[in-house]
């Protein structure tokens, strides 16, 4: 979608420190981080929400993107939480599946 921030992201129409990237998604820095590691995983395909049909190579290749980014940031052993917001109810503010990778301190138990 040529109006999608993470789409310009995803395909480098906007330059940005990718930690990860395959074929079908990519992984960057949350510009507003709410822990001290907070990275977005982002299909290169514009999928709205969870809610669409995603295919399976990408599913795996979100899956792949989060290890890749537990090993690089050493959150095996401590443990992380992975967030995809859906919706207005979630808070979900860009419309365009991410999948975010939060760790680096004790995260709660909170909804969040
Ligand atoms: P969500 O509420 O799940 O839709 O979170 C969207 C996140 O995307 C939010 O934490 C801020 C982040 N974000 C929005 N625009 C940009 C951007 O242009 N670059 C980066 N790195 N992150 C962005």
């Amino acid at each position: 979608m040529s109006d999608c921030i993470f789409c310009k992201i995803a395909h480098g129409e906007i330059p940005s420190d990718l930690l990860y990237e395959d074929d079908n998604v990519v992984a960057f820095e949350d510009l507003n981080p709410q822990a001290p590691v907070h990275v977005l995983v982002v299909p290169k395909a514009h999928y709205a929400t969870l809610l669409e049909d995603v295919d399976a190579p990408t599913l795996v290749s979100m899956r792949r993107a989060v290890a890749s980014v537990a090993k690089r940031f050493d959150l095996g052993e401590r443990g992380f939480r992975c967030i995809v917001n859906t919706g207005a109810d979630a808070g979900q503010t860009v419309m365009h599946l991410h999948l975010h990778v939060l760790g680096g301190t004790p995260l709660g138990e909170g909804l969040l």
